[in-house]
């Protein structure tokens, strides 16, 4: 029975922190460790930043018995990703004066400082505070930052879900003050009772929550992986309003197979202007029913799958001041990027950077700072980690092009590339166990001369690389998934959508470079053979019964490919 279950450790740590603020600020004074206390360390991640070491250098440290190489990983909250260049070059100067020198793009539209020293914190998030951005829950059991597709063309309807990302994020922001009064010295409210938490609660949600806006026909948020979607309705060009997506997500845990990632369910559609509505009430019914006693059953998924999706959807409609109609029609046709210029009928233009693997630094970090001291457009981060420059008046757009020409910025990448991710991992994620970010380039420059033998060079291919089952480059959803066991050794996944709507399926158990290359080359050969007209290479390896279709949620882990069953 759940009242006799002991609740998480981490609900004990958010009722004690007096609303986030635990002992934080006094353990930025200590300067006899690099660390935090603790409890601290759980308390910093609703504040935007998680505390790491340098794993390259963790068993060195140990044999000389010398505290572990701590420093800190700073997250902004940047709604749909839209920064200005003002906005870019502070970011650019902190990560060169704070942090370690690169600009980390992420999945979630935002970015990510490394390296940064506890004595740097402060000013950091000051600095930040500057140009009027903060990392107030961009980590942390609370609404995460909100995405939304970034790609500008039809400019009015990405105003408009750009702006509903916005709304979204503030109105289910913590409203505690403790970010303030730690990182900018706000006087302290005077008591508790002054504050509260009408939405998220006192001991904030049950775990992470995760929003994305879809503007089809791109779904390059992925908006079957979140906890809720919106699906954009556009109809007599304006948007209507949205279906609502409801329990996705990528996390599990290898050998754990009542942990899994589940595409999120269609339940509806509502007006445009009750979107905030629809998302402050699911918030609330997870707040309430979400598992509170162990954190691997705690996200959005397990609730609708342990309560089944008719009461979930119930439980909400009580709570609806509004109502939820039948879902529209819509279609996805990708999750990619446009990369390079694409121009508007008003002479302006946007230009696409390709960003591989979302690390910016050296060149890319100089070109970058020259085209934001033009001061024109704005800076989109996109989902797959790419950075959009995005509404470049025909005015700017030769002096854009010399300084992107001049710093070899100018330039695509093959079609496997183009639409490759991978997460962080090593050297600081405290939770990898193989390698991603340092790896996926060298294998896709190996998968691309197989795919050249083929005369699949171009052919555009989605592959995700994760270091661990978490799931931080959405790899279930991709058509190829790679995702780590161990170092140099993953797990090979396949038969995921272009258009991001199907999980993919375990194909390969424990495989490295040269076994992955092995699985995948002969797969190409008869792809390009006998694939149908436009058909997708996740599309003909279903078609082709080399992977099973998978649906949903615990299928995942039952319903194994032929191939792979009698290793597992
Ligand atoms: Fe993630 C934890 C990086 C998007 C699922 N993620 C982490 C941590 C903070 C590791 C930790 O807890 O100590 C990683 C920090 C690595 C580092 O050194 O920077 C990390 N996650 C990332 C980023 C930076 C990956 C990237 O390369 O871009 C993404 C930052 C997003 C952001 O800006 O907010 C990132 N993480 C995701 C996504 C994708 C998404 O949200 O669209 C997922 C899968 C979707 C989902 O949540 O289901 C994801 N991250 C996780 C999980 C598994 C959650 C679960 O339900 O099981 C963890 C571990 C956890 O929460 O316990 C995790
Ligand atoms: Fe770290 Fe795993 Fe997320 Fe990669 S998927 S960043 S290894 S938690």
């Amino acid at each position: 029975m759940a009242s006799e279950q002991k609740l998480s450790a981490n609900e004990r740590i958010k009722a004690e922190s007096r609303l986030l603020r635990g002992s934080i600020a006094e353990g930025l004074g200590r300067v006899e460790t690099g660390a935090l206390a603790d409890d601290d360390t759980q308390l910093t991640k609703f504040h935007g930043f998680y505390q790491q070491d340098d794993r390259d250098l963790r068993a060195e440290r140990g044999k000389q018995r010398m505290e572990k190489a701590f420093s800190f990983m700073v997250r902004m909250r940047i709604p749909a990703g839209t920064v200005s260049p003002a906005q870019w070059l502070a970011i650019e100067q902190l990560a060169l004066q704070r942090g370690n020198g690169s600009i980390r793009l992420t999945t979630r539209q935002t970015v990510q400082l490394h390296g940064v020293l506890k004595g740097n914190l402060r000013s950091l998030m000051q600095g930040l505070h500057d140009v009027s951005l903060d990392t107030i829950a961009a980590c942390g059991d609370v609404n995460r930052n909100v995405i939304a597709s970034a790609d500008p063309w039809r400019r009015a309807l990405h105003g408009e879900i750009s702006s509903l990302a916005v709304r979204l994020s503030e109105h289910l922001l913590p409203r505690s003050r403790a970010w303030h009064e730690i990182w900018l010295g706000e006087e302290q409210v005077a008591g508790e009772a002054v504050e509260d938490e009408p939405i998220l609660g006192r001991t904030y949600l049950p775990r992470k929550f995760k929003i994305a806006i879809a503007l089809p026909p791109h779904n390059e948020v992925d908006v079957f992986a979140h906890d809720l979607g919106f699906i954009a309705i556009v109809e007599g060009g304006a948007i209507a309003g949205y279906n609502v997506v409801v329990g996705g997500g990528m996390g599990m845990t290898h050998g754990e197979t009542e942990t899994y990632p589940r595409t999120g369910d269609v339940i509806g559609f509502c007006w445009a202007g009750d979107a905030i509505e629809v998302a402050e009430k699911v918030v609330t019914v997870q707040r309430d029913h979400g598992d509170r006693f162990n954190r691997k059953h705690a996200r959005l998924k397990y609730t609708i799958d342990a309560m089944g999706l008719d009461r979930f959807v119930g439980l909400l409609r009580e709570r609806l001041a509004v109502g939820l109609e039948p879902a529209r029609d819509y279609a996805f046709t990708s999750t990619g990027d446009r990369l390079r210029w694409v121009e508007e009928a008003d002479g302006s233009a946007h230009f696409t950077l390709f960003v591989e693997n979302g690390r910016i630094r050296g060149g890319m970090l100089e070109g970058l700072h020259a085209i934001a001291e033009l001061g024109v457009g704005r800076f989109v981060i996109t989902a797959n980690q790419n950075l959009i420059l995005a509404e470049i008046p025909a005015s700017a757009r030769r002096e854009v092009q010399a300084v992107l020409a001049g710093h070899g910025l100018d330039r695509s990448a093959a079609g496997l590339r183009r639409n490759a991710m991978a997460c962080v991992a090593l050297p600081t994620c405290g939770l990898a166990l193989a390698e991603s970010e340092r790896y996926l380039p060298d294998l896709v420059g190996r998968l691309e001369v197989e795919l050249e033998r083929f005369g699949l060079g171009d052919d555009e291919i989605t592959m995700r690389m994760t270091g661990c089952p978490n799931g931080c480059a959405r790899p279930y959803v991709s058509e190829i998934g790679l995702v780590g066991r161990t170092p140099g050794i993953y797990n090979l996944y396949l038969g995921g959508a272009f258009e991001g709507v199907r999980l993919n399926k375990l194909y390969r158990r424990d495989v490295d470079g040269d076994a992955i290359v092995a699985a995948l080359s002969p797969l190409f050969e008869r792809y390009a053979a006998a694939r149908g007209r436009d058909e997708r290479f996740g599309d003909y390896l279903i078609r082709a019964g080399i992977v099973a279709e998978t649906t949903a949620g615990l299928n995942f882990h039952e319903n194994l490919s032929a191939d792979v069953g009698s290793q597992i």
